[in-house]
């Protein structure tokens, strides 16, 4: 077993027939480190193999846009497991009930999971392991550099954590199997039998949702993540070191959403960009997202408990900003106009209209937009609630590790440095539209963005 694979309980592989992966974070067919370890354990024990996805309506933060994206992926999931002759189970409701039902009702020999540094995953792997009495295996098959693997604490910053996961890299980003391997030893573990395909609207429409925010009709699955995929490595990714910063442009990957979802394998994508004939900096401008901040940001929400919540900031950021908590804020706005576009600055209201329609607000201006929600609060507290609550209920990539560390970042200095002092700032970097206006051409971004 790979330093991939955590066996979370200390039990046996019993010698019953079904293995089973219990599918979350990671939304896919191929490049899943999980599948292909459930589906390895299979041959070796002569079992037969089956996946789960136990869908929670409940899911903190989740609404009909991201349920409508993760639903559609999922149909695509089914479908491509049944072409292999693996069947695929949709459980509905708590995983400490219908997952552990359904493992007791298929006589399961061990149990597969992958990975994820999130509160209410490892609170559902807890109750489900509370329950059962075989071996329950965790993948890390959402990070390059398995997250356990790459550092045993949390990290400071990305210069803390960068030459630990250089040092790594060689050993872990070439351990792919070849499409056509993953094919043969996926098709070995099927038992055939009828396809339990569904319909996402048909589960949308029957689910307690909020529906106060729209669907998206951005592609989802495994094959348009592809297709992204080659669009941004063929196209974007060209100028992006010099461009992604420029918010009128737009030069970013668009990845994030297949990510998030686990629809596109970061290890695949960090692959087909070592590969693509590019200028080497716009290389490693990508492959320092992708792999450092990402991967950073999987540590600090694994390794830190609080990763939303203002305790988890770092110490010298709570005593400044406490400091300075009381300092005259020039404008004070309540969720609700921060939700509505009722702020008095037009390039702040776009970012948030970009987020509300797109569901995605541009990576420079996200920072900007959380910043200026600390300058307009009566607490940073308050502020951090703020950003993470609206991140969540709008961002297609939001519930996401990433938006988690985003929004500390912004506000309470999480894996950056003190800078020099400020009024309700204190020792938090400071941005503003002055700032904005000498970097990009502002016009414009609130232009595309209007109410
Ligand atoms: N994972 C599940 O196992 N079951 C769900 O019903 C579920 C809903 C959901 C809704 C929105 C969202 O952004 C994520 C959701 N996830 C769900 C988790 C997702 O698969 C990712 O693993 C995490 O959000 C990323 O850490």
């Amino acid at each position: 077993m790979s330093d991939r694979i955590t066996l979370l309980n200390h039990l046996p592989i019993t010698d019953s027939k079904q293995i089973i992966y219990w599918m979350s974070h990671d939304q896919r067919v191929w490049d899943n480190h999980a599948l292909l370890a459930a589906a390895q354990l299979a041959v070796e024990s002569e079992n037969k193999l089956r996946v789960v996805f136990c869908l929670n309506e409940k899911f903190p933060g989740a609404n009909l846009r991201s349920f409508d994206f993760m639903l559609r992926g999922l149909e695509q999931v089914a479908q491509g497991l049944s072409e292999l002759g693996i069947r695929f189970e949709l459980l509905r409701g708590e995983p400490s009930v219908e997952v552990v039902r359904y493992l007791k009702a298929n006589d399961c020999a061990a149990l597969f999971s992958d990975f994820d540094p999130l509160r209410v995953k490892r609170q559902w792997k807890e109750e489900v392991n509370r329950e059962i009495r075989i071996a329950h295996y965790e993948v890390d098959a959402h990070n390059i550099v398995p997250c356990r693997v790459a550092s045993q604490k949390q990290e400071y910053g990305a210069y803390t954590f960068r030459p630990k996961i250089n040092r790594l890299l060689p050993f872990y980003l070439h351990d792919l199997p070849e499409l056509l391997v993953q094919e043969e030893l996926l098709k070995r573990v099927g038992e055939g039998g009828a396809a339990k395909v569904f319909s996402t609207k048909a589960l949308l429409d029957e689910m307690q949702l909020d529906r106060t925010v729209s669907a998206l009709s951005l592609p989802s699955g495994e094959a348009a993540a592809r297709e992204a995929m080659r669009n941004f490595v063929s196209g974007k990714l060209t100028g992006y070191d010099e461009l992604r910063n420029l918010p009128e442009l737009d030069h970013q990957s668009d990845l994030s959403p297949y990510l998030h979802f686990g629809q596109l394998s970061a290890q695949r994508l960090a692959l087909e960009v070592e590969q693509a004939d590019v200028p080497v900096n716009d290389r490693a401008a990508f492959l320092e997202q992708l792999i450092v901040r990402r991967e950073l940001s999987d540590n600090f929400c694994y390794y830190n408990t609080s990763y939303d919540q203002w305790e988890g900031a770092p110490a010298w950021a709570k005593e400044t900003l406490l400091h300075h908590a009381a300092d005259e804020r020039e404008y004070l706005y309540e969720l609700s106009q921060f939700e509505n576009v009722e702020t008095h600055d037009p390039l702040w209201n776009a970012a948030q209209v970009q987020l509300l329609r797109s569901g995605k607000i541009h990576g420079y201006m996200r920072m900007y937009w959380a910043k200026k929600i600390l300058e307009w609060t009566p607490s940073p507290q308050e502020a951090l609630q703020i950003a993470i609550y609206l991140n969540d209920k709008y961002a297609i990539d939001g519930r996401d590790p990433n938006g988690y560390v985003g929004c500390q970042w912004a506000i309470c200095g999480v894996h950056d440095r003190p800078w020099t002092t400020r009024p309700v700032f204190g020792k938090i970097r400071f941005m503003n539209d002055k700032g904005c206006k000498r970097k990009f051409d502002v016009g414009k971004y609130i232009g595309m963005w209007r109410r």
